[in-house]
């Protein structure tokens, strides 16, 4: 961790820069009559993306992991990762947990921990895509949706476990993603299959705190490659809906096919009041868990166009989302991805926050679709670097957080602390 001072001095080389940026752009907008810079500002900082603990250490492939130095071995060193982020940028205040990766073996000072850094948990997340050594039945064929009733129990237990690791904690949140399908066709019934997974999530959220959401997570392929049990918002959605209210969708943005309209995708969702959770990434090709933001911002600022749209049209009514990171970094150093990709959330929605709404909606209802699309551009093309920085200063926090990381050579003190070889536990 950094002192108040230490960020307050890595600062000062920016801040002339920043200061004169800021009120340019501000007087810019004060011209153009919608929101402020102060309005946006206070916005971004009362947004909030969660930190999953297995992207604190480095990704790899089936082909290999290359790993840094220093990575979080235990569930207090990733607690200490995201702390170290939020201090930075003051917009990583949760870390969602996996388990079994993460079970916390002293609750009371983990909760310790999290009040000092000022953070949460944000989603319990179960594991039944991997066999564990000490499991008696395996989930080679499956696991909610396994044709087997003992592999079947075996998997609903596992996440009621989760969610009672989760409240022990002080979670809310608790997030399936089913990773059952099949590789060959014939393999599997896909009627009789769904219907396992819909029982088990049935005995799963029937078991789950009145407070508690329940996220389902879909994927069209990986790793089955022929179908997956839950392979688009479709499905989860009917799943949801058969389930109850506390059931939400999770929309993992590295989990569709190329060119999907993942933003209409959201839009739907949000109109059912189904939309419960959000896993950022950036994706070419499918599952890439790029950074967020890095291959295709101008869909990222489409999707935070519809959030703010359903957020300020009193007609919607759906729950608060979770948002979380969900991302691999395999030659990048984890910490600096996940700033570079709450910097890149932060800046998609501060454009969408910029839409002139009113006069979108006009264009829309006149069917000018020049104007309409001309009025995206505006917003998309205006450079809001000086309000997500801004934001991060007022909430205590870096200009510019990479930077600052670097400057302060953080990854050498945690190498040093932990040692070049530290491996973390998850994928
Ligand atoms: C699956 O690809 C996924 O997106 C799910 O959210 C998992 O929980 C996570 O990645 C980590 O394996
Ligand atoms: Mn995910």
């Amino acid at each position: 961790m950094l002192s108040t001072q230490q960020v307050h001095d890595l600062n000062a080389p920016f801040t002339a820069d920043h200061d004169f940026t800021l009120a340019h752009l501000g007087e810019q907008l004060d011209r153009r009559g919608g929101p402020g810079a102060a309005e946006v500002v206070a916005q971004l900082r009362r947004f909030q993306v969660a930190v999953p603990s297995w992207a604190l250490g480095t990704g790899g492939t089936r082909f290999g992991r290359f790993p840094g130095g220093g990575e979080p071995r235990t569930l207090d060193e990733k607690i200490a990762d995201v702390a170290l982020l939020h201090q930075l940028n003051g917009s990583s205040d949760a870390i969602s947990l996996h388990i079994p990766w993460d079970i916390p073996t002293d609750v009371a000072a983990v909760r310790q921990q999290l009040a000092a850094a000022g953070l949460r948990i944000d989603s319990v997340n179960s594991n039944t895509f991997q066999d564990q050594p000490d499991q008696p039945a395996s989930y080679k064929f499956g696991s909610l949706a396994s044709t087997e009733a003992h592999v079947r129990a075996q998997a609903v237990q596992h996440n009621l476990d989760c969610i009672a690791y989760g409240q022990q904690l002080g979670a809310r949140v608790h997030t399936v993603w089913l990773a059952d399908g099949a590789n060959f066709p014939g393999q599997q019934h896909f009627r009789r299959a769904y219907q396992r997974a819909q029982e088990s999530l049935t005995a799963i959220y029937e078991a789950l705190p009145a407070d508690w959401t329940l996220l389902v997570e879909y994927k069209p392929y990986e790793p089955n490659f022929y179908s997956m049990v839950i392979p688009d918002w479709g499905t989860s959605l009917a799943l949801c809906q058969s389930l109850g209210q506390q059931a939400q969708v999770l929309v993992d943005l590295g989990h569709h096919l190329p060119n999907t309209n993942i933003e209409q995708i959201v839009a739907r969702l949000q109109h059912f009041g189904r939309l419960g959770g959000f896993h950022f990434n950036g994706s070419l090709y499918g599952d890439d868990d790029l950074t967020t933001g890095s291959t295709k911002p101008f869909q990222l600022f489409l999707i935070f166009n519809e959030l703010v749209d359903s957020a300020q049209d009193a007609a919607v009514h759906n729950p608060a989302v979770a948002y979380m990171i969900d991302a691999s970094h395999n030659t990048k150093d984890p910490l600096e991805d996940l700033l570079q990709s709450t910097d890149n959330i932060l800046t998609a929605y501060a454009k969408a926050l910029l839409v002139n709404r009113p006069a979108l909606q006009a264009a829309q209802e006149a069917n000018d679709a020049a104007l309409a699309e001309d009025l995206l551009r505006d917003a998309f093309l205006t450079d809001v670097r000086p309000l997500v920085a801004e934001a991060y200063r007022q909430g205590g926090g870096a200009l510019r957080p990479v930077a600052a990381y670097r400057q302060a050579a953080q990854r050498a003190a945690l190498t040093q602390q932990r040692g070049r070889r530290a491996v973390s536990t998850g994928l």
